[in-house]
């Protein structure tokens, strides 16, 4: 073998295993943050930026092109090789003043409240780092943070089935936490999350949700320090709680006077060895041809 063929067969080889290793840190296969560095999401910060929390989307702040930083789209997915197993891209829109943290959620979704009993439903939770020290998305235990080195979780939780508060309504969604060994009885907090929504009957949901940045309560996160706050989110799809899709490790930067922090998307990465393995491929057979055109 020829030395071009033989240094093209080889990084043919590493590209695949690249792409592998990539397609593996993703669809919930192990601990999704191995191969997903961490989201960094700096809010747009609007002094005087007053919501209406009916699920519209018509604050001129959710449109604001100062924002580029606060906005995003983040793909969630269930357990691959599972009968429930699906993705869904969830666009959200972070947005703060003195007071509240603001975030808007628009996802897809063509069976909107359900009525199918049991506890299936459509849903959207956050969970919000308190203080554990290797916070990640990968609860291979169940709600429990003993294998991430123990500590607390803020858990929002907003759930939407035939019984819910019609469409438009604006309500507090459940505030809750889990620790070290499980949750927390829900009756120790109060509610401090409210969200408004909306739903087009089988089309879409869109979600205000609003927190007051301090809640003086142990149970919540506090948005009162200038730090990366980490999240996770969970959606849910006609399905049961276990059935949800996750996203990968987020964290909500407030140190508004640090330096940007680079971030390479998965697909990115995932685009750029797909580029380079077809060019190894046409570089291999334009060898191959020119050695016919030789030995004519
Ligand atoms: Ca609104
Ligand atoms: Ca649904
Ligand atoms: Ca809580």
């Amino acid at each position: 073998m020829k030395k071009t063929a033989l240094i093209g067969s080889l990084s043919l080889l590493v590209s695949f295993i690249a792409i592998i290793s990539l397609s593996n840190a993703y669809w919930g296969l192990g601990d999704c943050q191995d191969g997903h560095p961490v989201v960094i999401i700096r809010p747009l910060y609007s002094k005087n930026a007053e919501i209406n929390l009916d699920g519209i989307a018509s604050e001129s702040f959710w449109s604001s092109s100062e924002n580029e930083n606060g906005t995003l789209t983040v793909p969630l997915a269930s357990d691959i090789g599972t009968s429930s197993f699906f993705v869904v891209y969830l666009n959200l829109t972070f947005v703060m003043n003195d007071e509240y943290l603001y975030i808007l959620c628009h996802w897809l979704d063509n069976t909107t409240r359900p009525d199918l009993g049991g506890n299936n439903y459509d849903g959207l939770y956050f969970c919000w780092n308190i203080n554990v020290p290797n916070f990640t998305a990968y609860f291979i235990n169940g709600m429990i943070t003993a294998d991430m080195g123990g500590g607390d979780v803020d858990n929002w939780d907003w759930k939407c089935m035939s019984s819910s508060p019609p469409n438009g309504s604006s309500y507090f969604c459940q505030d809750l936490c889990f620790g070290t060994s499980g949750w927390y009885d829900p009756s120790l907090e109060l509610d401090d999350v409210k969200i408004g929504y909306t739903y087009i009957n089988n089309v879409s949901y869109t979600l205000e949700i609003q927190r007051k940045l301090q809640t003086n309560d142990p149970y919540d996160v506090q948005f009162d320090k200038t730090q990366l706050y980490k999240f996770n989110i969970g959606l849910m799809n006609d399905g049961t709680h276990e059935d949800h899709a996750v996203s990968w490790t987020h964290a909500l930067d407030l140190k508004f006077d640090d330096i940007e922090q680079p971030f390479i998307d998965g697909y990115i990465l995932s685009f750029v060895y797909m580029l380079m393995l077809i060019s190894i491929i046409i570089y291999i057979k334009k060898q191959k041809f020119s050695s016919k055109i030789k030995n004519l």
